[in-house]
């Protein structure tokens, strides 16, 4: 592959499942018996504020004890060594943070943070030890100390950055780069992401466990787990793209 001139990155949970982070699908979608599809949105929040914010608590002390994988370090190294690029994660833990990549969009928002309900306001909350599943947090912008929310994207709300992405993909010219990683295609407008790549002419490059349900959208596909699949790609490229350059 020549070198592109731009890099466009997607990936899903399945660039973290190695780091011991449950997909979606692996857990048939479901949640201590709750399809995510129902805990995950604003009617769950108004319905049983308790069950979602155990949800999200929970899985916010569960990213205390996980570490990047290899898939998330050859995706840090493929932007720092690599064409400009930006890395569009549908995932809310911050792995590809700590693995070192800097241009990230987390367009479903973060665990990390917290989001008051009444002036939007984020505060990442990724320290606190006495955030528990039990109890509500207050926030500390508004007189009135409103309940904070998690700062994530549910389903019927607008995904984060979404003008970003959209320049960024009209960007995209022939020969550019849309490498898409650990995404089962469901979700959308994620999804569609490399379907409105490739019109713009950018290839188009997934690396995922199994085909996922958009797998006509790619020119090239490489099955197998992000964590022994990427790093040789990703070598490979850069190899082949410094010599192109005429730098070794
Ligand atoms: C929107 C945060 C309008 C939550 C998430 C009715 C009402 C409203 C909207 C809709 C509706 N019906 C449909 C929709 C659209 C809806 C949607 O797509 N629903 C689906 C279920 C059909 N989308 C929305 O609601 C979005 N908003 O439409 O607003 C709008 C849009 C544009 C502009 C203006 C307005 C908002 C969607 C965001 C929802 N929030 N996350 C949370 O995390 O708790 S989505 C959530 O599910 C995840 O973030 C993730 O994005 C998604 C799961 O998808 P994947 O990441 O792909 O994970 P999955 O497990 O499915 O697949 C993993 C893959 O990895 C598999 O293929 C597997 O093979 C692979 N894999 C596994 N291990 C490995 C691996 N690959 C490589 N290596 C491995 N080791």
């Amino acid at each position: 592959m020549k070198r592109p001139g731009r890099v466009l990155i997607l990936t899903g949970a399945g660039v973290s499942a190695e780091s011991g982070i449950p997909t979606f699908r692996d857990a048939d979608g479901l949640w201590e018996g709750h399809r995510v599809e129902d805990v995950a949105t604003p009617s769950a929040w108004l319905r049983d504020p308790a069950t979602v914010w155990r949800f999200y608590t929970l899985r916010r002390q569960a990213l205390l004890s996980v570490e990047p994988n290899a898939a998330h370090r050859a995706l840090a190294r493929l932007q720092a060594e690599g064409p400009p690029s930006l890395l569009v994660s549908q995932n809310v833990d911050d792995l590809h943070q700590r693995a070192g990549s800097e241009a990230v969009l987390s367009m479903h928002g973060q665990l990390r943070s917290l989001r008051c309900e009444a002036s939007g306001r984020c505060e990442d909350r990724m320290a606190d030890e006495d955030l528990d599943e039990h109890r509500f947090v207050s926030c500390s912008c508004c007189a009135t100390a409103s309940r904070m929310r998690p700062d994530i994207v549910w389903f019927g709300e607008r995904p984060l950055g979404m003008d970003t992405i959209a320049g960024w993909i009209d960007a995209l010219r022939p020969g550019d780069l849309c490498l898409v990683v650990g995404t089962s295609g469901h979700v959308h407008p994620a999804a569609g992401i490399a379907t409105q790549a490739r019109r713009s002419g950018a290839t188009t490059v997934l690396v995922n466990l199994d085909a996922p349900l958009n797998v006509d959208d790619f020119d090239e596909v490489h099955l197998g787990p992000a964590g022994a699949v990427l790093p040789p790609l990703v070598e490979d490229w850069l190899r082949s793209w410094s010599e192109d350059a005429g730098t070794v």
